[in-house]
C-alpha cells in the first residue's frame, strides 16, 4: 500500500534572521512547512535555511521593492508569520526620540502591515491561510518609558483585530501572539543601545524568562489547528512575570 504525500504546505517568517523568528521557522519546519526565511541580514537566513531545508530571502519590511519581491517569489503561501519588529531607547513621553519612535512605529506596524498586502494574494490563494502577527504583551499593558514600544505593539493587536474584521467570510484566519519578558540574544540589547549590562539587568534574578523557542513552539501549534478553528489571540509569559511591574525576582 503506498501512502500519498501530503502536498507541502508554505510558511513565510519575516525577521527570521534571530530570535523568535528564526526559532519559529525551525518549529514551522519541523510541522513539514517548507520555510521560506525573510530578513535583512542574508548570511544569517541562508544559514537558517541550508539547517533547515527552507528557502533564504533577503528582504526589509520597510521597503516597497523589497518586499514586492518576497510576494513575487511566494504565490502561494499558508502562513505568515509577522514577526519582524523592535524596540529602541526608554525614554519617556516627554523626551521622546521622535526618530525612534518612528522606526518602531515602522517596522512594527507599518512592515506588518505592508508584508500582509503584498502576500494577502498567496494566502488567498492556500484557500487555507494563516496570518501570525508577533505581538507583545506590551500591545496589552502601558509602562514607564515604553510610551513608542507600548503605542506600536497596541497597534498590532489593533491591526490584528482589523484584518479579522475585514477578512471574515475568506479563508484566512488572523492571530495574535503576544509574548511577555522573552529573553532573545538581541532585542533588549538593541533596546538599549548595546548595552549589554543593561539589557542583563531586564532579566536578573528572574527564574526561567520565556526563550524564543517557547515562543515558536505557541506559533507552530497556532499555525497546526484545524482550518475552522481560529486562535484569536494568545497572551504568554514566564510564569515569573504576573504584569508589567509585576516580575517575580529572587
Ligand atoms: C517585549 C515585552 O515587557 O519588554 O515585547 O515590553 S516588554
Amino acid at each position: 500500500m503506498t501512502h500519498e504525500q501530503a502536498p507541502s504546505r508554505t510558511a513565510v517568517v519575516t525577521g527570521a534572521s534571530s530570535g523568535i523568528g528564526a526559532a519559529s521557522a525551525r518549529a514551522l519546519a519541523a510541522q513539514g512547512f517548507q520555510v521560506v526565511c525573510a530578513a535583512r541580514r542574508t548570511e544569517r537566513i541562508e544559514e537558517l535555511a541550508a539547517e533547515i531545508g527552507g528557502t533564504a530571502l533577503t528582504c526589509d519590511v520597510n521597503d516597497a521593492d523589497s518586499v514586492a519581491a518576497l510576494a513575487a517569489a511566494v504565490p502561494v503561501c499558508h502562513v505568515l508569520v509577522n514577526n519582524a519588529g523592535g524596540a529602541v531607547g526608554t525614554d519617556r513621553v516627554e523626551d521622546a526620540d521622535i526618530e525612534g519612535w518612528r522606526w518602531m512605529y515602522e517596522v512594527n506596524v507599518l512592515g506588518l502591515v505592508r508584508v500582509t498586502q503584498a502576500l494577502l494574494p498567496a494566502l488567498r490563494a492556500s484557500g487555507d491561510g494563516v496570518i501570525v502577527n508577533v505581538g507583545s504583551t506590551a500591545g496589552r499593558w502601558a509602562y514607564e518609558g515604553g510610551g513608542g514600544y507600548t503605542s506600536a505593539k497596541h497597534a498590532v493587536k489593533v491591526v490584528s483585530e482589523t484584518l479579522r474584521l475585514e477578512l471574515n467570510g475568506e479563508p484566512i484566519r488572523i492571530t495574535e501572539v503576544a509574548p511577555g519578558m522573552v529573553r532573545t540574544d538581541e532585542f533588549s540589547v538593541k533596546r538599549f543601545g548595546g548595552d549589554q549590562a543593561k539589557a542583563d539587568a531586564v532579566y536578573a534574578g528572574v527564574d526561567h524568562p520565556l526563550l524564543a523557542e517557547d515562543v515558536a513552539d505557541a506559533i507552530a501549534w497556532v499555525a497546526t489547528r484545524p482550518s475552522h478553528v481560529d486562535i484569536d489571540e494568545l497572551v504568554i509569559k514566564p510564569r515569573a512575570q504576573a504584569a508589567a511591574h509585576k516580575v517575580h525576582r529572587t
